[in-house]
């Protein structure tokens, strides 16, 4: 057996029941076989891939907290600090009812190329909780939160570890966040990103996922002879890079026609109201028939539905594996170009590879909703030297970024005799820098 078909087999033997976390370690080693196989002794005596595949560490805490009946509640929380070997490790905190260790480890493992793609030094990890913030008061809310961080606070630092958002963690939440680590520490630091503007949040980082993810769209279609304007483009998802990707793409002279939640989806043939759809979920916290109740021109469907509808660009920025093998034929039946993740695997393997075989571009999420973090990082700086860029100074950084990323992937690919193949691109050009400086720190 080769050792990267030993090393996906040790994972799946050691890590039982967590079939996301076997999925990402699948899909980027798949892609590195070929950079692996070219030396496989060298890797293999090292144990690099064993050490890439193993977190550095791993948290698991109880979060209890009392509800408005005076009730105590208990979540489970997470924290995986996975590699640091090129920076503090850096990623979002999901909260969502579907977290467990094996979403958490999935996504702190893409997070170690997502990182590393950025160009920027930050190591990967993730964290979260199954806490579910939809209908709780903000009070219920804000005790989970100082909850969670009167225990996370002890792991985390803004030379150590730096948590963001994710799926239900918004500014609200950093904010609460924010407030009791500072309670507990005493130092006014950038331990968190996706702070407030008030205090210490950077310009551009509620819009750089979104706004980055059309940014190397834009690149991947102008280089293949394509242009994003004119283009009818569908999302799925309607929270934080859903909305900024919507407003981006039509900026950019595109057209949006779907949205989507977690019980249903908008078909909107004039072209997504953005401000009605932000006024909808950032302001009322309210569900998608509310966007449709306002708006003629909407069609509301229960379920999921969103790749049904005819379009040249598709950009899933909802949650994992929401894209499937159904979906791509759909996609590629009615002529769509273009798929860029803006969510976190949101695409199965098989979904993927029906699409890059039937000639639809695809760039992965670790690549395409990489400015969130970038921009993370670039929050990071600010507060570092205690300075605040203007929006155009941010955003501007944010788009040679995203371009730089996607040139990177186009290289890697066509170096390793697999030009196109943006996935493939992604996991070696991400994996060249962590394994070189894995090697160069020694056996830790
Ligand atoms: P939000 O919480 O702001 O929005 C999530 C959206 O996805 C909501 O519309 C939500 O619907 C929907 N959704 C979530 N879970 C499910 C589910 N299980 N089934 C169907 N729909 C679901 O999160 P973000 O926009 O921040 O994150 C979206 C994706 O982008 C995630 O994969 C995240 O990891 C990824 N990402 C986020 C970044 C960021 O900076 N925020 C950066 C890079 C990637 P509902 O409200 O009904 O739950
Ligand atoms: O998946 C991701 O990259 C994020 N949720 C953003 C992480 C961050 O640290 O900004």
């Amino acid at each position: 057996m080769s050792y990267v078909d030993e090393v996906y087999q040790m994972v799946v033997e050691k890590n039982p029941a967590q079939p996301e976390f076997h999925q990402a370690v699948k899909e980027v080693l798949e892609s590195l076989r070929v950079v692996i196989e070219a030396n496989e002794e060298a890797y293999k005596k090292d144990a690099l891939l064993e050490r890439l595949v193993t977190p550095e560490r791993q948290l698991l805490f109880r979060v209890p907290w009392v509800d408005d009946k005076g009730q105590v509640q208990v979540n489970n929380a997470f924290r995986v600090q996975f590699n640091s070997a090129i920076g503090p490790y850096k990623g979002g905190l999901r909260l969502h009812p579907s977290v467990n260790l094996g979403i958490i480890k999935f996504l702190g493992f893409e997070q170690i190329f997502k990182n590393s793609l950025t160009g920027l030094p930050i190591g990967g990890g993730k964290g979260g909780s199954d806490f579910d913030p939809k209908g709780k008061s903000d009070r219920e809310v804000m005790a989970f939160c100082q909850s969670f961080m009167t225990e996370l606070n002890k792991y985390i630092g803004a030379d150590t570890d730096v948590p963001a958002g994710d799926i239900g963690t918004g500014a609200r939440e950093i904010g609460f966040m924010y407030g009791q680590y500072k309670r507990i520490k005493g130092v006014y630091e950038g331990v968190l990103t996706g702070k407030g503007l008030s205090y210490g949040g950077s310009l551009a980082r509620t819009e750089a996922t979104g706004y980055g993810l059309l940014y190397l769209t834009e690149e991947m279609l102008k280089c293949n002879g394509h242009d994003i304007n004119g283009k009818t483009v569908v999302i799925s998802g309607s929270g934080n890079v859903a909305i900024y990707a919507a407003q981006k793409a039509q900026q950019l002279g595109a057209k949006v026609v779907t949205v989507s939640d977690s019980t249903g989806w908008v078909y909107d043939p004039e072209g997504i109201d953005v401000a009605l759809l932000k006024e909808v979920k950032e302001v009322k916290r309210a569900r998608l028939t509310e966007y449709a109740a306002a708006r003629p021109s909407a069609q509301y469907h229960e379920g999921r539905g969103v790749w049904s509808i005819k379009c040249d660009v598709a950009l899933p920025c909802a949650t994992q594996n929401e894209l499937l093998i159904d979906d791509a034929k759909a996609l590629v039946a009615n002529g769509c170009i273009a798929v860029a993740e803006g969510a976190n695997m949101p695409t199965t393997i098989e979904a993927t590879e029906y699409l890059q075989a039937n000639g639809v571009l695809f760039a992965p999420g670790k690549a395409a909703n990489a400015g969130g973090v970038a921009t993370s990082a670039l929050e990071m700086s600010q507060n570092s030297e205690r300075l605040s860029w203007t929006f155009e100074e941010v955003d501007s950084k944010l788009k040679n970024i995203m371009v730089n990323i996607f040139h990177n992937l186009d290289d890697a690919a066509k170096k390793y005799g697999m030009e196109g193949n943006y996935v493939a691109g992604a996991n070696i050009a991400g994996f060249l820098k962590v394994a070189d400086a894995m090697n160069a720190q020694g056996i830790v």
